[in-house]
């Protein structure tokens, strides 16, 4: 089936609201929805011809842009973009609307620059939070996740906008949560979920403050994953989560019926959402799409809570989970078009909206009817309250907190602006048309973002549309193309293209924050808790790590205190036996902002990053005899090149 046969399938103008099995035709259409799904693969891979033949640029001219798009040199932008990095594990920061990438931080990935991955600080915060059968199952493969798969970074709230706090966000490859502290733009703690598989969708409470952060299971498998089930797909379970965002702790979960791909939190504390692609529990992609409907579940967070408080939930893994399949009082499922995608919240506090998918609809209900829903006097399609047809694909929704949704269509490479009101009047029967411009994007959009969106005071300026298909748009580079994040201007009547940007691999999703809700420190604080472990040592050690230049052996074990002023280490040599185990602890005392040292000691595999004002350490064993030179790797003076010392090792007597 081909792209028009899909744009030709009869669509019932309403719904009216029964609840499951009353969906409308739309819901009906998920065969060819997925035949055009199948289309696109093979439309991306190859010529890229059906499915982007819309793709020929009618951006309207820049000149249409109401926003100051133009940041001049020296000058700074109004907004952060927040970017994941997708599977390379990190996170960007960008300044908008220069979209100039400002600054990368390691999450997830090793990092070559700062040492992520290798200090004893980042160490700490890779491994202390592994459940204990996945330590043991790393203990021989170096003790650390080497990859991460980031999705969705999304910032703390407090009374429903973002406070600058902290950034989380999920690693679908490996089921963690890291945080990332937003006065140093440094990760300080992950940890990884138990009962769940694959963590997929994250979001912070909104209301009264982040408190929660939830976060899906994607995939099914047997909660108990320890072999003695297998392929017996009817015993697998999927979990919702709710982390305790300060403490960094899982405070409960809750069993699902299907699966969960994205969620979002209300503006009230009451309820958060998820959706759901595989109400079938299938195993396969036929398994999958089989069902013409699948659901939105919605988690009534005070009543989750009283259960775990009385004990109406089991242990399982150290965690309380709570039973919320069909008929249980914690949930409820409403029945959507088959395999909706994003699940988005709009600034107006009361309006959430599922994305189609394989439907070219987006389904909206309205919050203000989820009491009675939970109180049972109404059914799950009651709360729908609109329905429109969008396009083909629809993936995620963005609002410009003036009554404008702005939904991306994957099939179609376009964004589709249209009117919630308009769509509501349409939902009643009324005929008006909701959609007020299409776009086309370069190309296949998956995550849209608006500045300050995600938050009651959306701002209605900005776009981004992250497009996972660049193809033609930038020079060639080599099979492996880069995405494309186009930024688009959204004051006006008509939205209209004013940049590309390509990035790499993958930004799933971002976020938008002004500038006003954020402000990282320049000079680390001496009494930062990164390095406790650190200062624990120079204690026992009777060393102070601000006037260091010292070397201790315990054994076989010997520690290695300097501080360092640009351009000299307080250390200029230290000697070793062959063998030993060997900490090296540096403080770099200069109190400059930007004047950041490194460590790179040769032949080992080191390097690390060392703030101003900062301690970071690194523990290897020197089992090369010779003479290693250590070196700033960090440009920090006239002199950064003299900035040196050597390792002597001395040979292990034979
Ligand atoms: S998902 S392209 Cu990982 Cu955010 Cu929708
Ligand atoms: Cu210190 Cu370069
Ligand atoms: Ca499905």
């Amino acid at each position: 089936m081909s792209n028009e046969d899909l744009n030709t399938v009869p669509v019932a103008a309403n719904s009216n609201g029964e609840a499951s099995p009353g969906l409308s035709r739309r819901g009906l259409i998920g065969g060819s929805a997925k035949a055009a799904l199948a289309a696109a693969a093979v439309g991306a891979v190859g010529t890229g011809g059906a499915l982007v033949g819309a793709g020929t640029g009618q951006a309207a001219p820049a000149a249409a842009s109401k926003n100051k798009v133009e940041v001049k040199p020296g000058d700074l932008d109004d907004y952060y973009v927040f970017a994941s990095g997708g599977q390379s594990g990190e996170i960007r920061i960008l300044g908008m609307p220069s979209m100039r990438e400002l600054m990368r931080i390691p999450v997830f990935n090793r990092c070559s620059a700062t040492g992520w991955g290798l200090t004893n600080e980042s160490k700490k915060v890779l491994t202390e939070g592994l459940l204990p059968e996945t330590k043991k199952f790393l203990a021989n493969r170096g003790g650390l996740y080497q990859n991460g798969d980031a999705h969705h970074p999304h910032m703390s709230f407090t009374n429903g906008t973002y406070d600058g706090r902290y950034i989380f966000i999920n690693d679908k490859a490996n089921t963690r949560v890291a945080r990332i502290r937003c006065d140093i733009m440094k990760c300080d703690k992950i940890i990884e979920i138990p009962n769940a598989h694959d963590i997929h969708g994250l979001r912070p409470q909104k209301y009264p403050r982040t408190g929660y952060v939830f976060a899906n299971s994607e995939h099914r498998a047997p909660l108990v994953n320890d072999g003695s089930v297998l392929d017996e797909p009817k015993k697998y379970g999927c979990v919702f989560t709710a982390i305790d965002g300060d403490a960094m702790k899982v405070s409960w979960q809750v069993l699902v019926d299907g699966n969960l791909d994205n969620c979002d939190a209300d503006y009230q504390g009451k309820y958060a959402f998820s959706t759901c692609y595989n109400s079938e529990e299938g195993t396969t992609l036929a398994d999958m799409t089989a069902s013409t409907e699948d659901w939105a579940v919605v988690f009534d967070i005070k009543r989750i809570e009283e259960a775990v408080k009385k004990g109406d939930c089991k242990v399982i893994n150290g965690v309380p989970v709570v039973d919320g399949r069909h008929g249980s009082r914690y949930t409820r499922y409403i029945p959507v078009p088959n395999n909706p995608h994003g699940c988005n919240v709009a600034p107006d506090g009361i309006h959430v909206v599922f994305n189609g998918k394989l439907s070219p609809t987006v389904t909206v209900i309205d919050v203000r009817k989820l009491d009675d829903l939970f109180a049972d006097k109404i059914k799950p399609r009651d709360v729908v309250v609109a329905e429109p047809q969008v396009g083909l694909g629809p993936l995620h929704t963005a609002f410009d907190g003036r009554g404008n949704a702005y939904t991306t269509v994957f099939l179609d490479s376009q964004l589709v602006k249209w009117d919630l009101e308009k769509a509501k009047r349409a939902f009643k029967g009324e005929k008006v048309d909701p959609i007020i411009q299409k776009l086309d994007v370069q190309y296949q959009p998956g995550h849209n973002h608006s500045s300050m969106g995600e938050t009651k005071e959306a701002d209605g300026k900005w776009l981004m549309s992250l497009n996972k298909f660049s193809k033609d748009r930038f020079l060639n580079v080599g099979p492996l193309k880069p995405e494309n994040d186009q930024l688009i201007d959204i004051s006006g009547d008509k939205m209209a293209v004013v940049h590309d940007g390509p990035s790499f691999a993958e930004p799933h999703d971002a976020m938008i924050v002004h500038r006003s809700k954020v402000n990282p420190i320049s000079v680390y604080k001496r009494d930062d808790p990164m390095w406790e472990e650190a200062r624990q040592w120079a204690k026992k050690d009777g060393v102070e790590l601000e006037s260091a230049a010292n070397v201790i052996r315990d054994g076989k074990k010997v520690r290695v205190y300097m501080y360092s002023v640009a351009p000299a280490y307080s250390l200029e040599k230290f000697e070793v036996n062959q063998g030993d185990e060997v900490t090296v602890f540096i403080t770099n005392m200069d109190d400059v902002d930007d004047l950041t040292h490194g460590f790179t000691l040769s032949g080992h595999g080191i390097a690390m990053e060392i703030g101003p004002q900062a301690t970071a350490s690194v523990t290897f064993t020197a089992d090369r005899p010779g003479v290693h030179w250590y070196y700033c790797q960090w440009f920090c003076h006239a002199l950064h090149m003299e900035m040196v010392g050597r390792m002597l090792v001395h040979p292990a007597k034979a």
